[in-house]
């Protein structure tokens, strides 16, 4: 018999780290199976039952999962991020797209041979939008789910079809089967903002400045910001969007009727970053340095975002906003992290 636990990929990520502690808290007699291509760390593995140095596109290790495992939920969080799938495309898509079919698939056929469904939690991006120029993104404020979906990136491209395949295997799977299916895979996807962690440091990601603002200033070293300081982008602490993941896969499936939900906090530009980490570290040295290659990926990403459904069908709500953030959650913990050094 197989046994009950939930998958998490790309557990040794920044979103990783969080879910895993807060799902040990929340809910200690849960199986946590984790996966990631790197190792994760002794703390993160004693709060695991299984961690898995692998890759999702190795089908076999797959296959093993499926076979040794009964997954009620699938946190899908493995990904390679805006700045390092534009470098790398190619790999890109291979992890963002054939990585996520092939835990697609595993959930599908797990619910087939069960006849039970599997939820799936996707951390879909505000890449998945496009807008055209930097006067339309200031103009279309707080862009709702199906507006400027012409996404510029790899990594936004990914997101958006992965999107409509998490529809597909939602609603529409094998759709012409004679036999009806029992179980099938509960997609849910949260379009997120860029986020602030205290505890991880940010890789690879286009909305990477802000953290890295405040993690530079915490240790003393001067920063390079790489937009103007007018560059405007939603933003959401690491505490509030793991809430939201939490959230959402406990949300009955008959409340849900869409599979895809925007969720903002607050819209903030980087000489507000600069400006709030400059109180608390007064000799913080910023430097605005735009690079207008990146500059243009930031200027095609929404300003803010419209979370209505989010908050009317699963009752997400925000803990933090921008100056609660610094003052309750980000600075106290950064400063625990880079006391002494
Ligand atoms: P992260 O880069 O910190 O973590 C991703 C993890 O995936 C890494 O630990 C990496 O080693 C792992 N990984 C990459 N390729 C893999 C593969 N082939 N097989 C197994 N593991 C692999 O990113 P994060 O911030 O933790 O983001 C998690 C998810 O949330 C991603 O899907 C990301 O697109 C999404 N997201 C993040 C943000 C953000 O601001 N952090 C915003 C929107 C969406
Ligand atoms: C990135 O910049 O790639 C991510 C995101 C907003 O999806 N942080």
């Amino acid at each position: 018999m197989s046994t009950k636990a939930v998958l998490i990929t790309g557990a040794n990520g920044e979103i990783g780290h969080g879910l895993v502690s807060r799902l040990r808290e929340q809910r200690p007699e849960l199986r946590i199976v984790a996966i990631d291509v790197h190792p994760l760390s002794k703390e993160m593995k004693e709060q695991c039952h299984e961690t898995i140095i692998g890759d999702i596109l190795d089908t076999t290790l797959v296959d093993r999962l499926a076979a040794f495992y009964d997954f009620e939920s699938i946190y899908h969080l493995a990904a390679i991020l805006s700045t390092k799938a534009e470098r790398e495309p190619v790999l890109g898509h291979r992890v963002n797209v054939d990585g996520t079919l092939n835990l697609l698939e595993l959930g599908a056929r797990q619910a087939r041979a069960t006849g039970e469904n599997v939820k799936f939690l996707f951390p879909s991006s505000i890449a998945a939008y496009g807008l055209p120029t930097v006067e339309a993104k200031m103009k279309a404020g707080r862009v709702k789910e199906s507006e400027w979906l012409d996404a510029r990136t790899m990594y936004g491209i990914n997101k958006k079809y992965c999107e409509d395949l998490g529809r597909y295997y939602n609603w529409y799977y094998r759709q012409i089967d004679p036999q009806t299916l029992t179980g099938h895979v509960d997609f849910r996807a949260i379009r997120f903002p860029g986020l602030i962690s205290a505890v991880t440091m940010p890789t690879g990601g286009t909305s990477d400045y802000g953290p890295e603002m405040m993690h530079m200033a915490a240790q003393g070293k001067p920063y390079d910001c790489f937009v103007p300081e007018t560059a405007t982008l939603p933003f959401m602490t690491m505490a509030d969007a793991i809430n939201a993941l939490l959230k959402l896969e406990s949300t009955p499936a008959k409340n849900l009727t869409q599979v895809v939900y925007n969720i903002a906090a607050f819209s903030v530009t980087a000489r507000d970053f600069y400006e709030i980490i400059k109180k608390e570290y007064p000799n913080a040295v910023v430097n605005f340095k735009p690079d207008p290659l990146r500059q243009k990926i930031v200027d095609s990403w929404p300003a803010d975002v419209d979370d209505t459904w989010a908050r009317k069908e699963w009752g997400w709500a925000h803990e933090y906003d921008f100056q609660r953030a610094f003052d309750e959650y980000l600075l106290p913990a950064v400063k625990r992290r880079y006391a002494g050094k």
